[in-house]
């Protein structure tokens, strides 16, 4: 992109004063202009895009450091979930680490969680997953998609703590390593008042049930992407029938119980 802009015309197409980008470009190194032989700065419509993306942040309350820390230094300006969603591919097929992980968080701070899972990293993944099975995308770049979301959600994870419902133990089911969903399952839950004992990939029934036994949990939540997983899960559980007052939940893409936002509200009512 031709920088062409002037700051004028910069504060004329985005409505933030001049003073105020000098401010952002020399502390938080959001904008990078290009300098006439006179030493003027001149501005490209990335950095249009930028400036407008910062603002847009700011309405919503972020700070602008924090803004600028999640914005990146990269070449690219998501501004809608379409974007965000080809974006995160795109860095995929790219092994753009940087502007993965930038993307990701940009995705997780969008105004609710149903647009950052349904609308954006749960079609991202499944693109990365056909450009998989396809053989467009290696196995090293779709773990690195995959670990990165899963790196994004843990982070979120730990940073919210509640015990307003009461805890919910979450597990995937034996031989199961497809955790995102439960990933997605356990920030929704505690994003709504839950305690959540996390426990992640490939867990043995017995002790998942045992374990919630013992932290006297409200709910009991298994995954299984396949439907034969779904059914050793629902056999094992037949054969040892955790105590009537735990809620038992099967869901995940092996079962019909996929949406998480309905699974958190169900959960919601029954301990209530
Ligand atoms: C990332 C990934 C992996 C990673 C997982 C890393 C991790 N830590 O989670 C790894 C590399 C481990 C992996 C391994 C395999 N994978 Co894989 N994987 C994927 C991929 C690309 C994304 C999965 C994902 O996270 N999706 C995003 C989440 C959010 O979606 P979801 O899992 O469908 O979950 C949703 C719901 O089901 C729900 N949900 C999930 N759990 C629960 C639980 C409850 C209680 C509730 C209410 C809701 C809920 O929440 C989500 C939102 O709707 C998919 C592609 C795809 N279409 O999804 C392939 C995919 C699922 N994998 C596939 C395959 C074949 C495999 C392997 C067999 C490959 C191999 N040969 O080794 C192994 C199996 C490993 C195992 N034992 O489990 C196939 C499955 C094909 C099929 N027949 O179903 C897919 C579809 C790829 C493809 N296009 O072929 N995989």
């Amino acid at each position: 992109m031709n920088p062409s802009l002037n700051i004028a015309a910069l504060t004329q197409r985005t409505g933030v004063p001049s003073d105020t980008i000098r401010k952002w470009e020399q502390r938080y190194g959001v904008l990078h202009p290009e300098r006439t032989s006179g030493g003027q700065r001149r501005y490209s419509e990335l950095d249009v895009a930028r400036v407008e993306w910062l603002k847009e942040r700011l309405h919503e309350g972020y700070r602008i450091g924090e803004a600028a820390a999640l914005l990146g230094a990269g070449d690219q300006v998501a501004r809608t979930v379409d974007e965000l969603r080809n974006g995160i591919v795109a860095a995929t097929i790219a092994s753009d680490v940087d502007a993965l992980g930038h993307l990701v968080d940009q995705a997780l701070a969008l105004s609710t969680l149903d647009e950052s899972f349904v609308d954006v990293l749960t079609p991202a993944l499944a693109e990365v997953g056909e450009c998989w099975a396809s053989g467009s995308v290696s196995v090293a770049q779709e773990h690195l998609a995959s670990a990165t979301v899963r790196a994004a959600l843990l982070k979120l994870l730990s940073d919210q703590r509640a015990d307003v419902h009461g805890t919910a133990v979450l597990a995937c089911a034996p031989g199961e390593r497809h955790e995102i969903g439960l990933l997605m399952l356990a920030v929704m839950l505690r994003s709504e008042g839950w305690q959540v004992a996390y426990l992640g990939a490939d867990t043995p029934v017995a002790d998942a049930v045992a374990l919630a036994d013992g932290l006297d949990a409200t709910a009991l939540c298994f995954s299984a992407a396949s439907q034969e997983g779904a059914q050793a899960l629902d056999r094992e559980l037949a054969t040892t029938p955790p105590r009537e007052s735990l809620m038992v939940v099967v869901g995940g893409r092996g079962t019909t119980t996929t949406d998480v936002r309905d699974t958190v509200a169900q959960l919601g009512k029954l301990a209530a």
